[in-house]
């Protein structure tokens, strides 16, 4: 028997006595903007919606036409949410405060990554949807401020990516864990695919843009030795897989284990993903899965953001590898 997203988040809500259903109310909004967004990418090949924006994005990389609409359609539809006060994206310079007389008395504030890895929207590779759900720390009844969108990780109430790949497919993280639902076309309804989603403690696949390797400190280069050197034992011989597309690489770590890396390097310190809507969203459902998420020395998680854009290197996955890829790196 199906049981679709909403319905698995009113029973989840049931736990709680004090629960108002307004988590599951934004969830399910995100859940709508994914569906849009969803049966966009799907046609991408045959409207003219591929290729150039002509715009740059607050990241100095030219906007696909898709990241244009993904972003549009998540602020539009968070906006008529009422669950939520503003919103944060990559694709915007500042956050961006609902003003109306609702939005300002919601609760929540959301960040995300509109279309992350759109560098692979022209090659039909997946992409995705990055989200971070937190609890405004501005006053109700007020515009939601910076200050509300520059949380720890740990503060967040719940996180989730939306996949566009072979299948459509919604993942997200509360403190109770991680589930997943798999988009069923026929009923236009995310249902539970994937329930409570562990990461496997120990994994043999190695993720990381190895291109960048002469870049990388001596830590680094003796940890992708280990991991390539792992052949000639028996028992421990590592794959590298690398999509280039983070949701992808995330979800195959999610659900076969290994370990995501993009660290940090001599030409960027601080590594090429976002703090707030691309790491700090993945520690959490890794960590909620039994995983781990370091920056190469800290928790995830625990690092304060000063700043909305503010890149992390980001080792995460397998608990037993990231343990072992810090003897390495740290
Ligand atoms: P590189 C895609 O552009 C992205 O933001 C992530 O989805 C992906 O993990 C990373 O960049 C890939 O970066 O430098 O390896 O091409």
């Amino acid at each position: 028997m199906l049981i679709t997203m909403d319905e698995f988040t009113i029973q989840e809500t049931r736990k709680f006595p004090q629960a108002t259903g307004d988590l599951s109310a934004l969830l399910r909004d995100i859940g709508l903007a994914g569906k849009i967004i969803n049966n966009q990418v799907r046609k991408a090949g045959l409207v003219d919606i591929l290729g150039k924006h002509g715009a740059t994005n607050v990241q100095g990389e030219e906007q696909m036409k898709l990241d244009i609409f993904a972003n549009e359609t998540l602020i539009k539809i968070l906006k008529s949410s009422s669950e939520c006060a503003g919103i944060a994206s990559e694709e915007n310079d500042d956050h961006l405060p609902y003003e109306d007389a609702y939005s300002t008395q919601a609760k929540y504030v959301v960040l995300f990554d509109p279309l992350d890895g759109s560098s692979n929207i022209d090659v039909n590779a997946s992409i995705g949807t990055i989200f971070a759900i937190y609890k405004r720390v501005s006053p109700v009844g007020t515009p939601c401020t910076q200050e509300d969108f520059l949380q720890p990780g740990n503060k967040q109430i719940a996180a989730g990516y939306i996949i566009y790949g072979s299948s459509t497919m919604m993942v997200y993280a509360t403190r109770l864990g991680v589930n997943g639902f798999t988009l069923e076309p026929s009923i236009g309804e995310f249902c539970l695919s994937h329930p409570n989603m562990k990461c496997p403690e120990n994994g043999n696949i190695y993720s990381i843009n190895q291109g960048n390797s002469v870049k990388y400190s001596e830590g680094m280069l003796a940890y992708v030795n280990y991991c390539m050197e792992s052949n000639k034992e028996e028992g421990r011989p590592y794959r590298q897989r690398y999509i280039g597309s983070m949701v992808a690489d995330m979800h195959r770590t999610l659900i076969k284990g290994g370990i995501f890396i993009y660290p940090g390097d001599k030409s960027s310190p601080n590594g090429k993903l976002r703090l707030q809507y691309e790491c700090n969203p993945m520690a959490l459902i890794m960590e909620a899965a039994g995983g781990k998420s370091v920056d190469g020395a800290n928790n995830t998680l625990e690092i304060v953001p000063t700043e909305l854009h503010q890149r992390c290197p980001i080792f995460t996955g397998s608990k037993n590898m990231v343990k072992k890829a810090m003897e390495f790196v740290k």
